[in-house]
């Protein structure tokens, strides 16, 4: 796709998501609906595949998340034109209930082993460290420094997701470790490279920890009953 269409195709994507939100503004809305595939078909002007659904997504939601997951969310405005919502409410409840319904359509899920407590226990653990850690932050000549720290359920949840991080960084090639601290963990993450360490600080405590994309594949893992740790 040249630069000048994929440029027009974002275009495009703005204009859906302005109009569906414009749309569910609009008392009465539903017998206003614009006629989505001639917009959609406009959206795709460098003629790409833009009509690939997200597995587990809920049936008639026409979207096109294949070819721009960054906008999922801006692009699930557009739901409320077809008049039926795909939001859960909840964030963790969306991801459990996807879970579940990837494992119901898996006619090989052993249900004897599947584990939604686990699962559901991981993402409190998400939710603490995300939302409730303290992440106190200092620049090293060599790298970035950081103090995670928390009590109670949000200490339990610190010790168990930053140190197993580190194991994930050191896959992509980060050079990382961790020390335990009294009342949470210090992160340590270093390079030799300028660049690299002015994108470490720029990324701080939650930036480094989104590094990755395992926590989808270690979700559905650990709701069959086949990851221990994270
Ligand atoms: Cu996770």
């Amino acid at each position: 796709m040249s630069s000048w269409s994929w440029k027009a195709g974002l275009a495009g994507v703005g204009i859906v998501a302005a109009t569906a939100w414009a749309a569910a503004q609009m008392p009465g809305h539903q017998g206003m609906q614009p006629p989505m595939g001639e917009m959609q078909s406009r959206d795709g002007p460098g003629g790409g595949p833009m009509h690939s659904p997200r597995p587990g997504m809920a049936q008639g939601h026409q979207g096109m998340h294949g070819a721009m997951g960054p906008h999922a969310t801006m692009m699930d405005a557009e739901a409320g034109v077809t008049g039926q919502p795909t939001m859960s409410g909840q964030d963790a409840f969306g991801a459990i209930q996807e879970v579940v319904q990837i494992l119901d359509a898996d006619p090989t899920t052993d249900w004897s082993k599947v584990n939604i407590a686990a699962l559901r226990e991981h993402l409190i653990d998400m939710n603490e460290v995300t939302l409730h850690a303290a992440a106190s932050e200092r620049v090293l000549d060599d790298g970035v420094e950081i103090a995670v720290t928390g009590e109670g359920r949000t200490l339990e949840a610190i010790k168990r997701m930053v140190p197993a991080h580190v194991h994930e960084l050191g896959e992509m090639g980060w050079n990382a470790r961790t020390e335990e601290l009294p009342n949470g963990v210090k992160l340590v993450v270093i390079s030799a490279d300028a660049s690299q360490r002015a994108k470490l600080k720029a990324l701080g405590f939650m930036g480094i920890m989104v590094q990755g994309a395992h926590h989808q594949r270690h979700h559905l893992m650990m709701a069959k009953g086949e990851f221990a740790g994270h």
